[in-house]
């Protein structure tokens, strides 16, 4: 997900300078001709009503950003394509709706996720309280030692600093405890910070 969210320009692109490796270099080489199943990933967004999981997803694969309200009906998907070292990447983004009525559709496609991202507003104390419960939702259709989990707080350009601050010392804690990277983005200005890293489950392919 940082990986999504970080400017992404050829100058830091290290293996694209002459110091990078040729062993990993070569090895990026052979992958690229592997199978291409191997690099899709399905990523699925949870979280409260209009706390700005379209928004942030829009952010990220169109660059764009919406300030009128259009409620997710269901579930709705993008697909995000992008290099690491030069080996393709697919990331299917599920984007379900944060409506009590439509939570029942939204939780048949939770199965099978490597990614799942809960998503709270950086301005509702609320949104966060029940960040655990969307996580756990989600959970039960999904291995818990395999899907790296993301907590990420929203409209980060709608609070003062005192007030980001006093949400965010429960938001850290939180996702220390369920063992998630935290982010706090602004879907509207694009900005955005990593606050703790959290070492991800070792890969099993
Ligand atoms: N100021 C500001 N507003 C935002 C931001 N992100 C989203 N919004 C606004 O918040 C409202 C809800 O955003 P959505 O992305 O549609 O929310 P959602 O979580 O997808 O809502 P559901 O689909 O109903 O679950 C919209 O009016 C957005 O313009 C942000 O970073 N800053
Ligand atoms: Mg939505």
């Amino acid at each position: 997900f940082h990986l999504f969210l970080s400017c992404f320009s050829p100058n830091a692109a290290l293996h694209t300078k002459d110091g990078f490796h040729p062993q990993v270099k070569a090895a990026c080489q052979v992958q690229k001709t592997g199978t291409v199943s191997f690099n899709i990933a399905k990523v699925i967004v949870v979280g409260d009503v209009a706390v700005g999981k379209t928004c942030l997803i829009s952010r990220f694969c169109k660059g764009a950003f919406d300030k009128n309200y259009k409620a997710t009906i269901g579930v709705d998907f993008e697909m995000e394509r992008f290099e690491v070292l030069g080996v393709p990447f697919s990331l299917q983004l599920w984007d379900t709706a944060g409506q009590e009525r439509f939570k029942c559709i939204a939780s048949t496609y939770y199965r099978g996720a490597q990614a799942i991202i809960v998503v709270f507003d950086l301005s509702s104390v609320g949104s966060l309280a029940h960040a655990r419960q969307w996580l756990e939702d989600a959970m039960k259709e999904n291995d818990p030692s395999s899907v790296l989990l993301f907590l990420v707080g929203t409209k980060k350009d709608l609070s003062s600093p005192d007030q980001l601050a006093q949400i965010e010392r429960e938001a850290i804690r939180l996702s220390e405890e369920i063992k998630a990277e935290y982010w706090a983005v602004s879907a509207k200005s694009g900005g955005q910070t990593h606050i703790n890293m959290h070492k991800s489950p070792t890969p099993t392919t």
